[in-house]
């Protein structure tokens, strides 16, 4: 079964960032998620511009840009011009007085237009996002943190969503608590890729080549 696996880099080791890089690429990853905070939007801050240069240019595999920040469109240049086309930026919908005027920037710039849905927010007040957007993030946890529990109420809200996809034309993907049973479970649903953080992949003391073909030989 045919499934993306993109990687959290705010999970990996920042004392040796180019190894991990390198290490995920050979292991086989097929992007790398990039959760870029304010501490405002989310009470955190995980990564920055800066992180998202540096990884952008040690690889060649698509950027799947997370932002988690108020008002994005106030400062998304700065992101896109470090992007290349066929990179993903997710904004927050929540987050932007205008979510249409940012996705149509990032459009504009050649990037794949993705909005982030938060576990309390409803298919319903995106609906018309739906039709602008092509990828589809499902948070099962709240935002801001690595390492959270799996919230289930998201289970309802992410069968509704794969019941739009074909007419609306998104693909769907997972971010938070990512476990080989969620994969199992919601990837022959049509859930079209996965975030892999702590739960799966990062700290586990066990080369990412071995994570990957397990996820990959899952039973399905
Ligand atoms: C959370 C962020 C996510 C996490 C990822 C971590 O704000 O958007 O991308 O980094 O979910 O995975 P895990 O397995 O530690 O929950
Ligand atoms: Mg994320």
């Amino acid at each position: 079964m045919q499934f993306e696996l993109t990687a959290s880099m705010m999970c990996a080791d920042y004392g040796h960032l180019e190894q991990e890089v390198k290490s995920l690429e050979e292991a086989g990853i097929d992007s790398f998620h990039i959760d870029i905070m304010d501490g405002r939007y989310v009470p955190n801050f995980a990564m920055s511009l800066n992180d998202m240069r540096y990884i952008a240019s040690a690889t060649s595999k698509p950027l799947d840009v997370h932002l988690m920040i108020e008002h994005p469109n106030n400062r998304i240049g700065i992101f896109l011009e470090h992007l290349r086309k066929g990179d993903t930026v997710y904004i927050h919908p929540e987050a932007e007085y205008h979510p249409s005027t940012t996705l149509q920037a990032i459009i504009n710039a050649g990037m794949i237009p993705g909005i982030a849905i938060n576990p309390g927010t409803s298919v319903e007040t995106v609906m018309e996002m739906l039709r602008i957007v092509k990828k589809v993030l499902v948070m099962s946890v709240n935002p801001g943190n690595a390492g959270q529990m799996y919230l289930p109420y998201v289970g309802k809200k992410i069968t509704k969503l794969l019941s739009l996809k074909e007419d609306m034309d998104f693909e769907l993907y997972w971010d938070g608590a990512c476990s080989a049973d969620k994969i199992i479970e919601y990837a022959p649903k049509g859930v079209k890729g996965f975030v892999l953080g702590t739960t799966l992949l990062f700290g586990k003391d066990r080369p990412y080549g071995e994570t990957l073909a397990d996820i990959r030989a899952l039973k399905f």
